[in-house]
């Protein structure tokens, strides 16, 4: 099967390497071939993106598959959608765009050749006919930057909104909390749980000031896709594993009325996968 990478869009690409060098200068550890493709980025950066006026066919709806993490088999053949908060995020983005996809559930035995020898494996995944893109930010980039106009709504945040700093660390934090099985529900301000919470207030704070329903007001936004799915996580797992610690309704009853407002939208409740999915996910994390 073949798959090109990256061959169309060639906008969209300028906007790729500027993520992928952005990453760059935040990130230390690089993988052999995300450097590799940040050298192509340079080079098309230098030449100012002239590649752009030869063959720049924008992408067209259809032939869309995404790839994702596969949770526990029940009946020992087909594999159900798994507990990704980044591959929820992707759905969310393709249902409230009202774009047509396949979900496509893979468990490390049932990946395809072609993701794993050109793509490193990685999930989730879009496929877009012979293209494929993988990072969860990047897939939303690319559905957002090629699916705005009358037929699809624009989920770009607005510029002076600044929901993104509230959600920088936030599933870091989640997930070294619910890791973490040492005084499980006990309620002991230990270091995770205080980071957590800092977390939550910022976001608790920033909804409280905030005119409208969502993180940047009355537009549901891709930082709400991005954000409630890993609420989703925290929710349903911080019941399960840690004696209801933090409590929303207590302790922050913003997030919790914004949590109720988008978990109600139709894209969430399309998507939504069992809360055992995300309970089993945690309990392989924690053993
Ligand atoms: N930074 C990546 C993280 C993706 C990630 O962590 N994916 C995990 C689950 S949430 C996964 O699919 N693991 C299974 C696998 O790679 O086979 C993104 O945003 O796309």
């Amino acid at each position: 099967m073949s798959v090109t990478k990256n061959n169309r869009g060639r906008s969209f690409n300028i906007v790729l390497c500027l993520m992928v060098m952005m990453t760059m200068v935040t990130s230390f550890t690089m993988s052999p071939s995300t450097s590799q493709s940040t050298s192509t980025c340079l080079e098309m950066i230098r030449t100012k993106g002239l590649e752009r006026t030869v063959d720049s066919a924008t992408p067209e709806e259809g032939g869309m598959t995404l790839l994702v993490k596969a949770g526990p088999s029940t009946d020992g053949t087909s594999l159900p959608v798994g507990d990704c908060p980044f591959a929820h995020s992707i759905r969310l983005v393709l249902e409230e765009k009202g774009l047509k996809y396949q979900v496509q559930p893979c468990s490390p035995d049932t990946k395809p050749e072609w993701l794993v020898d050109y793509y490193e494996g990685k999930l989730p995944a879009l496929r877009h006919r012979k293209e494929c893109y993988v990072e969860s930010s990047v897939i939303m980039e690319y559905l957002e930057f090629f699916f705005s106009s009358d037929s699809y709504p624009s989920l770009k945040p607005p510029k002076k909104c600044n929901g993104e700093d509230v959600l920088d660390g936030f599933f870091p934090a989640v997930a070294q909390y619910l890791k973490d099985t040492s005084g499980d529900g006990a309620g002991e301000e230990d270091e995770k749980l205080q980071n957590l919470r800092d977390k939550l207030q910022g976001i608790e704070d920033h909804l409280a000031g905030i005119d409208g329903s969502f993180l940047c007001g009355d537009d549901f936004s891709l930082l709400d896709c991005r954000l409630v799915p890993q609420l989703y996580h925290l929710y349903v797992a911080s019941q399960e594993f840690k004696g209801d610690i933090p409590n929303w309704k207590e302790d922050y009853p913003s997030l919790q009325t914004y949590y109720e407002s988008c978990t109600s939208r139709p894209s969430f409740q399309a998507t939504l996968y069992p809360e055992e999915t995300i309970i089993w996910g945690w309990s392989q994390a924690r053993s």
